[in-house]
């Protein structure tokens, strides 16, 4: 039986909104992100599994802060004393775009145990006989994984995958993150492996019977407001009988309130609806989102925001999104209309304004005796 722990996407050095850790003075967000991972690397010495696979974006950045890379080198150099071999591949957040720039992993790959995969290519890490095929963030990626899937044919023992990466699902379903140089790629002739360790989709998700994507640590947008955050625990025997266990991490809490319609609302029922709202969540130490749909423009401006700001002040970030009733005017100038080309002609002729030596009424009866040639043209 091997077991091994899967994580992904910690977005180490990921910070946002402004709100100061009082311990630290850092970045709350940042904090969090530190305390996620602490809190796995705190379960795993523990728990001492065969293998760590980390299946990429540890870092959030390509030059993460000094201080990211100390947190990170700290809790790689436990895991390694505590024994436990750490193989982690290079995703798209911390891959720079030119090689010249080199990779922040490169600080950790005299560690021992700690097997750092950055190399634009596929590479094979054995560990035992558990053997991580790990294909990093690169420039060919379906090139690369069919190396992967040729030399899996050569190795005995339990073969995992690791990669980061969107995938096709079942049916039309991608997994994908919807970044810039994100990649997508296919599994389905990925079939001679034990498990294959995903990384980049920020939802832990079984993708088929033996993929999964582990998800990420911490929530990093109100996209993952309904998601549970964690790793998974998965136990192998070789003989393709598996066990995956998803271990959840405390993590800051996220909430998207349910918005504040205000249609049919007068001003002392919206301004009241907005409290209400804010006081029954609670915001103290949260994440906060509230959305106030169709507000008229003169209630938003006679809303009192040093109060607003009083209420949310205990949240880590509080944003309230307001859209705006748009009037009857607007509506009636955005409905698009379809009149004749001829119509729309004589209408913009009548308006334009051309030079006194030019015979308008001439100029006009020119354009719509052209504008008939052509049509009597297109229907031959
Ligand atoms: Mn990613």
């Amino acid at each position: 039986m091997t077991r091994i722990f899967h994580i992904a996407d910690t977005h180490i050095g990921y910070s946002a909104y402004r709100r100061m850790d009082e311990a630290t003075g850092l970045n709350q967000r940042e904090v969090d992100t530190y305390a996620a991972f602490k809190q796995f690397v705190d379960f795993a010495v523990v728990e001492k599994p065969e293998v760590i696979v980390h299946a990429g974006d540890l870092f959030d950045s390509v030059r993460p802060t000094n201080r990211a890379i100390s947190f990170v080198l700290g809790q790689l150099i436990r895991l390694s004393e505590a024994g436990i071999p750490f193989v982690v591949i290079s995703g798209n957040h911390e891959t720079p775009r030119l090689k010249e720039t080199g990779s922040v992993f490169s600080l950790f790959e005299h560690i021992p145990g700690i097997h750092v995969v950055y190399g634009n290519k596929y590479e094979l890490v054995e560990i035992g006989d558990l053997k991580v095929h790990a294909i990093p963030h690169c420039d060919d990626i379906e090139g690369e994984k069919q190396k992967m899937r040729l030399n899996r044919d050569s190795t005995g023992g339990v073969n995992i995958a690791l990669l980061h990466a969107g995938v096709y699902g079942a049916g039309k379903q991608m997994f994908l993150m919807d970044e810039f140089n994100e990649q997508l790629i296919t599994i389905h002739d990925l079939t001679n492996f034990d498990y294959l360790a995903l990384g980049h989709y920020h939802k832990y998700i079984r993708v088929r019977d033996n993929a999964y994507y582990a998800g990420s640590t911490e929530r990093f947008s109100f996209n993952e407001v309904n998601e549970t955050k964690g790793f998974l625990e998965v136990r192998l025997d070789g003989d393709g009988e598996k066990e995956i266990v998803f271990h959840e991490l405390r993590t800051r809490e996220m909430v998207d309130l349910e918005p504040v319609v205000c249609t049919n609302l007068d001003a002392q029922e919206i301004k009241r609806a907005i409290t209400d709202r804010i006081q029954e969540c609670n915001p103290e130490d949260k994440v906060v989102r509230l959305k106030v749909l169709d507000i008229p423009m003169q209630v938003y401006h006679s809303l009192d925001f040093d109060e607003l700001k009083r209420l949310t002040r205990s949240a880590v970030h509080f944003e309230i999104k307001y859209e705006f009733k748009r009037d009857n005017e607007l509506r009636a100038a955005e409905q698009p209309s379809f009149r004749s080309l001829h119509t729309e002609y004589e209408h913009f002729m009548e308006k334009y304004t051309i030079g006194a030596h030019i015979d308008k009424k001439r100029l006009k009866e020119l354009g719509l005796q052209y504008m008939q040639a052509w049509e009597s043209e297109s229907e031959e």
